[in-house]
């Protein structure tokens, strides 16, 4: 490689140092590093106030839309990820360009779908891994404007669309991954190109990546730059990717995946993490189970998860950035069209309870979430209790008026206190929405909470301890936080010493029957283990049953436990023996369901 290149990619010389030509004429430098946290919070204010996105991957791999020469697919994720998938040769991919015309296309129906669906930005793929750009550029003719019979530039018409209709718009950018070029690394074409010494990485930067994003910039002035996949790229490279995009769009904001710890907001994808995530972050997820367009991916989510995930999401204080792969045609499949709908006549009424809040100050809510505005709280009631007594733990502060959401004559709700630190709200006899009915609080001051969970004896709750919440003494035994893998469950996890234990501490109003539920995961190699959870005085000595593996999970009730009240109380999970080479099991939750009368 030549020296100077590899001073660059050493991260010696700064990449923007070497590219006069990129950088003719650039405006002032912005030092995206050296921000006051009072301009980053006036630069994310419009973000934080919108919650809701929609993310589109849009690309030629919509032609062949998840099949290829009737081959079997081995993995997952072949809308977008086909040329991977299948190996297919660049040769014989680039000619889909030929086929791609979607005449169906129309930036402004895009733009109403979304905003009718309550979502206030959306972040398009400019260019995925395959390299093909879905936009004019000068940087590469492999792009749908120089390679296909549309012709024309979509974003551009999206550009437009969202201007016109008060919609922030981003673009999705693959920086490092391209299964196009010879000399992109990351997860490489290395079915084209196998030697990956002969890669020249800052070339590709140099000639391509760079570019491109500096194209999209200046031609579409984007309210988001969403990269993707950073891998292989130094610290130095990832700066030079912000500083770009900062020099020329000093307000856009940029995502974490610009790569080495740089960024604005982290980027969850496809879980919601059980405690969300300390700064800004985004939970990015698919509507089914491909990003790009997949033919045969009917797996949709109905419009009451989509509602309940944004609202989980939205109470811990993130945004929701919902995805939609449009067809080769150029329109939303029409599933998708038909949730987006749904979904934006509830945000219609409860709007108000998603934009501009904040995290919610209540938690282990077991009928639902909190959402939070100065002087409000918002209470996102899932399960309706039966009684119509909705019991609000933890709540310290005088309750002024309480009303639901839909009421525009905001009829108020009786409000009662349960003790110094619980609210009892009466409830109508039926939810305003089954899916989730807001329940409007004005507080007298600012939020003031008992954090304690408060277990619920009313019967139809479930009162969940979640593993992320619990007092861990750990040596071996470590907190292992949702995944792309896992998506579903956390777990306490490598729990391989004896003397490594768990505990909660909980409340309870008055006394109460309960069944005790365990959720773990056992391996074929735990089954001799044992452990004893306790709740108060009681003890339930427990053996481990196999279900298959350590993240194959399963619930088993241990047990029905009295529980006096009102009270503090501890409940604990500890080892009793554990097979050498096991560990004790993978723990998700301790569940206390109130057993019916
Ligand atoms: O591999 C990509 C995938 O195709 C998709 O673009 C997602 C969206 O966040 N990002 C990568 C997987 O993390």
């Amino acid at each position: 490689m030549h020296r100077h290149n590899a001073l660059v990619c050493a991260g010696l010389v700064p990449m923007w140092v070497c590219l006069p030509s990129v950088l003719a004429a650039e405006p002032p430098a912005v030092d995206p590093l050296k921000e006051s946290p009072a301009q980053r919070d006036a630069r994310m204010a419009w973000w934080r106030e919108a919650r809701f996105g929609l993310f589109m991957h849009w690309g030629i791999y919509a032609v062949p839309a998840g099949e290829w020469k009737g081959l079997e697919k081995t993995k997952d994720l072949w809308g977008e990820w086909i040329m991977q998938r299948a190996r297919i040769p660049v040769k014989e991919y680039e000619p889909l360009a030929k086929q791609f015309n979607p005449v169906r296309f129309n930036a402004d129906e895009w733009v109403r779908l979304a905003r009718e669906a309550g979502m206030r930005y959306m972040v398009i793929t400019a260019k995925h891994c395959d390299g093909f750009a879905m936009f004019a550029s000068k940087a590469s003719k492999y792009n749908i404007v120089d390679a296909t019979p549309f012709g024309r530039d979509p974003m551009k018409e999206l550009a437009k669309a969202c201007a016109d209709q008060q919609i922030k718009l981003g673009f999705y950018y693959s920086h490092s991954w391209d299964w196009h070029e010879p000399d992109a690394l990351g997860l490489d074409n290395s079915w084209d190109w196998p030697d990956r010494t002969k890669k020249d990485f800052a070339k590709y930067l140099r000639e391509k990546s760079l570019p491109q994003v500096k194209e999209i910039v200046l031609q579409y002035r984007p309210a988001i730059m969403w990269f993707d996949v950073p891998s292989d790229l130094t610290r130095s490279q990832s700066e030079e990717f912000l500083r770009l995009v900062r020099r020329h769009q000093p307000d856009c904001i940029v995502n974490d995946r610009v790569g080495n710890g740089l960024g604005d907001y982290a980027t969850p994808e496809q879980f919601i993490p059980p405690q969300g995530i300390r700064g800004d972050f985004e939970v990015c997820m698919t509507l089914n189970e491909h990003w790009g367009y997949d033919k045969n991916d009917h797996h949709w989510k109905p419009p009451s998860t989509v509602i309940r995930n944004l609202v989980d999401i939205v109470s811990k204080g993130g945004n929701y950035l919902l995805n939609v792969g449009p067809t080769a045609e150029g329109v939303f499949p029409p599933q998708a069209v038909r949730i987006l709908h749904d979904v934006g006549q509830w945000m219609k009424t409860n709007g108000e309870s998603i934009y501009g809040t904040t995290a919610g100050p209540l938690r282990h809510l077991p009928w639902g979430r909190s959402t939070s505005k100065p002087g409000k709280l918002y209470l996102h009631v899932f399960d309706w209790p039966s009684d119509g007594g909705l019991i609000i733990p933890g709540l310290k502060n005088k309750v002024q008026r309480a009303w639901p959401l839909a009421d525009a004559a905001r009829k108020p709700l009786d409000v009662s206190r349960q003790s110094d630190q619980d609210v009892v709200v009466r409830l109508p006899a039926h939810p305003v929405d089954p899916i989730d009915t807001v329940i409007v609080l004005e507080i007298e001051g600012a939020p003031d909470v008992n954090p304690m969970m408060l277990v619920l004896a009313p019967p139809g709750y479930k009162n969940t301890f979640g593993v992320s919440t619990a007092n861990l003494r750990g040596r071996t035994a470590k907190y292992y936080g949702l995944s792309l893998e896992q998506r579903r469950y956390d777990r306490i996890g490598s729990w391989t010493n004896p003397e490594d234990w768990l505990s909660w501490e909980f409340r309870t109003l008055g006394p109460g029957t309960y069944d005790i539920e365990v959720i773990y995961g056992a391996d074929p190699a735990c089954k001799d283990n044992e452990f004893v959870l306790t709740v108060g005085e009681r003890e339930f000595p427990s053996k481990v049953t196999v279900t298959g593996g350590y993240q194959t999970f399963q619930a088993f009730k241990v047990g029905t436990a009295e529980i006096p009240g009102p009270g503090v109380h501890t409940l604990t999970v500890k080892p009793k023996a554990i097979a050498p080479g096991s560990g004790l099991m993978d723990l998700h939750a301790v569940v206390l369901t109130p057993v019916k009368k």
